[in-house]
């Protein structure tokens, strides 16, 4: 929605989007040429152009702006954090993981390249995504690079992703039935950190004062969760609109999930809370500059897909 003068703009989420992805999609071009050796460079932009829908780098650019920071200071992080979810995704779907065939209607990396260089392309992209942290960012004090490549890399490994794999492989098969701490351990750390690192990384690189990073922190770790929650309501309604077409086959039948331990209206009720308790965390950002972020909230918390 436009009115007559730029000042005047109001915030509209699609055009933003839209023309965000398009910016991220230019960058991730860039930072991953198909260049020599082929096939690895293949397989990673596979994987990387498979259609995601972009909330980690969209979170990171909303987070540097919400600062007053411009986008192109924090295009590099954006790019990495994209990078890392796209690996962790090759290695979630690999056979001695969750052995999925396909990822987001498309054959999984390792269905199209082996095993052997799947496992190579997500080395390839978490490298290269601590290079472009290092080398990429322009114009930003080398202490905040260094901040922020220690965001990126603590949620990574085994305080973050890693950690979040590993409770998930422990807890899953045999019908395991996993206690609500659990459960929350394992999205905070699958999921909610690497929206964190996205966020503080983008306010970092924005300028962003110490207070304004650690609420920004808190409202990631919320919308990161509020993310999991969402799932998991969608697995029980898309299970239960399906039980009119097909046989009803439970989507989230073999896991342990938010209704299940708490009744699909409890969980509702806890996304809604987790919503309200990020968005928070922005009262008192100029609430301009913060509102993609909030959009983007909103958006995480009504998502059908
Ligand atoms: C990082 C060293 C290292 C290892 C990775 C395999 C692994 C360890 C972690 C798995 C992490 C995982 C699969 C988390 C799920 C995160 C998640 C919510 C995925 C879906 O995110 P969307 O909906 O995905 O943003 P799109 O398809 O839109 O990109």
């Amino acid at each position: 929605v436009f009115t007559t003068t730029e000042e005047e703009k109001i915030f509209n989420f699609v055009d933003y989007v839209a023309e965000k992805v398009i910016q991220v999609n230019e960058a991730l071009d860039d930072a991953v040429p198909l260049k020599y050796p082929h096939r690895i460079h293949e397989a990673m932009r596979y994987s990387l152009f498979a259609g995601g829908k972009r909330i980690r780098p969209l979170l990171c650019i909303a987070a540097c702006e919400a600062v007053g920071g411009h986008q192109s200071t924090a295009m590099p992080a954006a790019c990495a954090v994209e990078m890392i979810h796209t690996m962790s995704l090759i290695q979630d779907d690999l056979p001695c993981m969750d052995n999925d065939d396909l990822r987001r209607g498309k054959p999984t990396n390792h269905k199209v390249y082996g095993e052997d260089v799947a496992v190579l392309a997500g080395d390839g992209l978490f490298i290269l995504a601590i290079e472009q942290m290092a080398t990429a960012t322009r114009g930003v004090a080398p202490n905040r690079v260094l901040a922020a490549v220690r965001e990126l890399i603590k949620a990574g490994g085994a305080e973050g992703l890693v950690a979040g794999q590993a409770e998930d492989l422990r807890c899953t098969g045999n019908n395991q039935i996993v206690k609500l701490e659990t459960l929350e351990y394992i999205h905070l750390h699958k999921t909610a950190a690497l929206f964190e690192a996205s966020v503080v990384m983008g306010a970092i690189f924005g300028g962003g004062t110490d207070e304004q990073v650690e609420k920004l922190r808190i409202f990631a770790r919320k919308i990161g969760l509020l993310f999991q929650v969402v799932d998991d309501i969608l697995d029980v309604t898309r299970s239960s609109e399906e039980l009119g077409k097909t046989a009803g086959k439970d989507l989230a039948a073999d896991k342990t999930t938010y209704p299940k331990l708490l009744g699909l209206e409890k969980a509702m009720e806890f996304a809604e809370k987790l919503n309200g308790e990020a968005t928070e965390q922005l009262t008192d950002f100029d609430q301009k500059k913060v509102a993609p972020l909030v959009a983007l909230a909103d958006y995480i918390a009504c998502r059908d897909n």
